[in-house]
């Protein structure tokens, strides 16, 4: 270690303390390397050193993993080397099928713990037992791109909950939008077709704003209510751990005696909604790809759990026929204030994976998976998933019995005659596997009347292929979620909106989109046709007249914000010679407030503070741009700040900060960096000057809110033309 820390030898702080995760069998054993052996003097670590020996998959030991067997030291390799061809053979197959949608995605284990009791509407144990705790699996993940794209994409976000009950496993596939662009299952290949990449080029990755997307959503009213929540900042959230989750289709619940009760699900995040601006998004993106599946890792590791409470709407047939609207259709939600949330449990995330592959990748949610108890509701929708999911499945994981894997694995008994196939793990013994039999107590598993029953729902109606009358209005919700945000909020939908149709290339297809902005709302469609530099087209035609509904608060992110920086990130930029009073005052104000924080520095080594303690780096400036932190204190001593002001990653990390409407604490010394980074000299209320230690808490209060919004609305390009 280069620095020496004062007063507490050997320890340098530098980002918050992770807290030390289990290594496996032999991980803290110091690695001897063997002398090196063969005649190209590569290194050999052998069984002599540490570690089992290593082998083959049919388990033979292997002497040599470093050379192919080869005729002579220079070839060529023989072919009877079954080592070399053993091991090329099974990595040339590692992969498999990508998922066609939500292909990038990140997931841990958890539990699901019942709070209150719902025995009177559903005899699902999961839900009727307080107290009792699920085990679940949660993947979240982007929709349009591949597994390899990044992580900030403007994308709706899935939300997918595996929970492994004591009757079987129940998934609850939903997303971090409570609706969908489409109201039946038929237009989800061209919806996904049109958002993906276009097929010709094979770009662009990961994005809507493209022509193909924009042509068909423009051709497709229905898609406008979703259309609206992309548009806003909850397509860009901060953080998996500050997403709402829903499971979008109207469920039935239904009691021992088979009564229904239509029941909606919410996830709700107990770190408070947040989200992070489009320009910082951009700029997340080059900087740390990973940046949410790296959060949620972390908070794990450090032992700071993610937690949601579930809540239910639970409502009756008749209710359902107030509504002003269809339930059966997903392009609609039923705000809060029209039936209330019920929160009956929490999930909470507490174990990282230990192999991405066996679990982030091979888990299999399908929507078919439902417990006794709980049913179907008749949305068009879901009944075309509930086809999809397995479906699928088969195609990626390549046997009927991706059940066996153990994510996919039930915990409950599994006792059933379907035989063979691929892979087959769990092979029952015995003479019987057909039923009914007569093999009495050796004849296998039987009927029970406390199986799965489908609820009773009396079915009438000729065949056709038609849309019902009752899912024809498009607007009225678009119109509500727009009117429920905040001003900040609808600015940056309109901002979504004209850089998304800026990218389109054809001027018809961007004023087909306006004409639909129309019918939502007059001043956002004349706002993005000013932002396009456009005339207004006309509006177009609606099925139905958009009606008034009343804003709902709780569509809104930041009037749902987390109240407090509990689990978020402060980003310390220090130099040689930084306050040590400042800088300490800082941590333990974070530690306080239970959030974290990293320092970033000119060299990843680290700085000394004026009182000589040695502080190490997380971050060297550029590898550190201020876009990967919730707020930021800029600590220079002053011949540290003469030093930033000459370097253009540290002059951005401040501009950045600030047109990102973060709050930023600064020492008397960062003047110098702020005045070459051109923040204005007039400084807002979203600078906190650090003078004395007791200024740290102060800080910490500040950050209670999001962001100092104020100033978007002062320095922004496309504010000042509303202006
Ligand atoms: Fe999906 N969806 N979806 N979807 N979906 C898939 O299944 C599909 C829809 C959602 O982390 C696929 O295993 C159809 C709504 C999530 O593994 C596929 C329709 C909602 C995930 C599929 C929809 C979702 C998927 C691709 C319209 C929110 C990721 C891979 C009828 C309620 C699950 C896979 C994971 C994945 C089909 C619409 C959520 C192809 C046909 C609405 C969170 O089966």
């Amino acid at each position: 270690m280069a620095n020496s820390s004062k007063g507490d030898a050997g320890k340098v702080k530098g980002e918050s303390p992770a807290k030390a995760s289990p290594k496996p069998d032999g991980a803290d054993t110091p690695t001897h390397y063997a002398e090196p052996q063969g005649e190209g003097g590569e290194t050999h670590q052998t069984t002599d050193d540490a570690g089992a020996a290593l082998t083959t998959a049919q388990g033979v030991a292997i002497a040599d993993d470093q050379n192919s067997l080869k005729a002579g030291p220079r070839g060529p390799v023989l072919l009877e080397d079954f080592i070399l061809r053993e091991k090329i053979f099974h990595f040339d197959h590692e992969r498999i099928p990508e998922r066609v949608v939500h292909a990038r995605g990140f997931g841990a284990h958890g539990y699901f713990e019942l709070t209150d009791s719902l025995a009177d509407y559903t005899r699902a144990d999961v839900l009727s037992t307080v107290g009792q705790k699920t085990e679940v699996f949660v993947r979240f993940s982007t929709v349009a791109g591949r597994a390899g794209s990044r992580d900030l994409a403007r994308d709706v976000r899935g939300f997918a909950v595996k929970m492994y009950t004591r009757e079987g496993n129940w998934d609850l596939v939903g997303n971090n939008i409570p609706v969908f662009f489409i109201q039946d299952a038929i237009k989800f290949p061209d919806l996904i077709h049109a958002a993906k990449e276009e097929p010709d080029r094979g770009f662009p990755q990961a994005q809507t704003a493209h022509d193909n997307f924009w042509d068909f959503a423009s051709l497709s009213p229905e898609s406008w209510h979703m259309i609206m929540w992309i548009m806003s900042d909850r397509a860009i959230p901060r953080s998996f751990r500050t997403m709402e989750g829903f499971g979008v289709h109207s469920f039935r619940l239904v009691d021992g005696a088979g009564k229904s009760t239509f029941v909606k699900f919410h996830w709700k995040p107990k770190q408070g909604l947040q989200s992070v601006l489009w320009n910082e998004a951009v700029k997340i993106s080059g900087a740390d790809p990973d940046y949410h599946r790296r959060d949620l890792w972390e908070a794990i590791e450090a032992g700071d759990f993610p937690e949601w409470e579930l809540g239910v709407q639970l409502f009756d047939e008749e209710t359902a026929a107030k509504l002003p609207f269809d339930h059966l259709d997903s392009t609609k939600l039923i705000p809060e204030e029209d039936v209330p949330i019920r929160v009956i449990g929490r999930l909470v995330l507490d174990r990282n994976v230990d192999n991405f592959f066996a679990n982030t990748e091979q888990v299999a949610f399908c929507t078919q998976n439902i417990v006794p108890g709980i049913d179907f509701s008749d949305d068009p929708l879901l009944h075309g998933r509930n086809f999809s999911y397995l479906d699928t499945q088969l195609k990626r994981l390549g046997s009927p019995n991706f059940t066996h894997l153990p994510v996919n694995a039930p915990r409950c008994p599994v006792m059933h005659f379907q035989q063979d196939g691929h892979m087959a793990m769990r092979n029952p013994a015995g003479r019987a596997n057909y039923e009914p039999n007569s093999w009495g107590a050796d004849g296998g598993p039987r009927e029970t009347p406390k199986g799965f029953t489908s609820y009773e729902a009396p079915v009438e109606g000729p065949k056709r292929r038609v849309k019902s009358e009752s899912f024809a209005d498009h607007y009225s919700q678009a119109r509500q979620f727009y009117r429920s945000q905040e001003t900040i909020e609808q600015k940056h939908m309109g901002d979504a909106l004209v850089f998304e149709l800026s990218k389109v290339e054809r001027p018809d297809i961007r004023a087909r989109a306006v004409s639909h902005l129309r019918n939502i709302d007059a001043d956002l469609a004349q706002t993005v046709a000013d932002g396009l530099g456009m005339a207004l087209p006309e509006a177009a035609v609606a099925a139905k007249p958009t009606q008034d509904l009343a804003p709902s608060k709780k569509l809104s992110i930041v009037a749902n914000g987390p109240g407090s920086f509990k689990g978020r990130k402060l980003g310390l930029l220090l130099t040689d010679g930084s306050s040590a009073e400042l800088f300490n005052a800082l941590l333990k104000a974070v530690e306080k407030n239970g959030a974290v924080y990293e320092v970033i520095a000119p060299k990843i080594g680290g700085v000394t503070l004026d009182d000589g303690t040695a502080v190490a780096a997380k971050q060297k400036i550029d590898g550190g741009p201020s876009a990967l932190y919730d707020a930021v204190a800029v600590l220079p001593s002053a011949e540290g700040a003469t030093l930033l002001a000459g370097d253009a990653p540290a002059k951005d990390f401040v501009s950045d900060a600030y047109a990102h409407c973060k709050f930023i604490a600064h020492s008397a010394e960062a003047e110098t960096l702020f005045a070459e980074a051109r923040v204005p000299e007039e400084r807002d209320g979203g600078f906190v000057p650090l003078a004395k230690a007791k200024d740290a808490d102060a800080f910490l209060d500040t950050l209670a809110a999001l962001r100092f919004w104020e100033r978007e609305m002062a320095v922004d390009l496309d504010a000042a033309a509303a202006r």
